[in-house]
């Protein structure tokens, strides 16, 4: 099996080049930026996800995709634009053309990101992004569903979390995703054969998680690591918010706010904790 990990210079994608080694035949490795020497079962490239024909050339002999490319963050439209809209569009047109069976969609809390911290969610709400980049996520999630449906890939979005090496604040200990479940989870998308179309949650075992992570149980997601256990040193460090604070009212946080001078009033009430 060749697995292309796109954006493989990034955080999430150095991190899936170290744990996914060795795991499938050959890791083909793709980012504008340096990505080193190639090791052993690594073939490295360096196509620009602007353009089509390039995409369709990187696709080649591969299986399934891990497509982390783009901008990971909010930015203005004309970024947003091109590397996480066109460039989606490109990496799914792309695997159609060439045959490609499985696409990895790293999704974002942010596609939901409108949703209030009193609220539970699961994977069937209506996306609620909470900024350009979360609404770009919601795309990459509906052209998912476009060619799951249409032409058949297996297409397994994540909206993960944050990935990192413990949580960072308090709003992380909701959503939290450690390099190992975040390994497990990819491994899912990859790997289970009854997938068609399936949105996840990419979160650890984390006990103020606002979602209802019950589809990616479903499918055999078992998370190791539990957030909890590093919440005693993270809100000894978490600075005191004004009552008034739109970043902690919203799970998105400082997403939400990243538009000046609008006053958001949120979702849909759902089900209260
Ligand atoms: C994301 O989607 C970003 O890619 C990541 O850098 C973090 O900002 C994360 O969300 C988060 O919400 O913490």
């Amino acid at each position: 099996m060749r697995v292309l990990i796109t954006g493989a210079a990034g955080d999430i994608g150095s991190r899936l080049r170290r744990s996914l080694a060795g795991v499938y035949d050959t890791l083909r490795l793709s980012d504008i930026a340096p990505l080193g020497a190639a090791g052993p079962g690594e073939e490295l490239d360096h196509t620009d996800i602007t353009d089509l024909a390039a995409c369709e050339r990187m696709c080649a002999g591969v299986d399934g995709i891990v497509h982390l490319g783009g901008m990971s963050v909010e930015h203005e439209w004309d970024v947003v634009l091109p590397l996480n809209i066109t460039g989606t569009y490109n990496i799914f047109e792309a695997a159609r053309r060439q045959g490609v069976r499985r696409i990895v969609y790293p999704s974002s809390n942010h596609a939901v990101g409108f949703y209030r911290r009193n609220q539970i969610i699961d994977d069937q709400v209506r996306v609620l992004p909470d900024s350009r980049y979360g609404v770009s996520k919601a795309f990459g999630e509906a052209i998912g569903a476009l060619y799951a449906h249409k032409y058949g890939l297996q297409v397994f979005c994540i909206r993960i979390g944050n990935v990192d090496d413990r949580p960072a604040d308090k709003r992380r200990l909701s959503i939290w995703l450690s390099p190992r479940d975040l390994t497990q989870i990819v491994r899912i998308g990859l790997e289970h054969p009854e997938i068609r179309y399936e949105i996840v949650y990419g979160i650890s075992d984390n006990a103020r998680s606002w979602y209802d992570n019950r589809n990616a149980e479903r499918l055999g997601y078992k998370p190791a690591d539990r957030s909890e256990d590093y919440a005693a040193e993270v809100l000894a460090k978490e600075p005191v918010h004004a009552e008034d604070d739109l970043t902690e009212l919203y799970q998105g946080g400082t997403f939400v706010t990243a538009e000046l001078g609008g006053n958001p009033t949120g979702g849909p009430l759902l089900r209260k904790r």
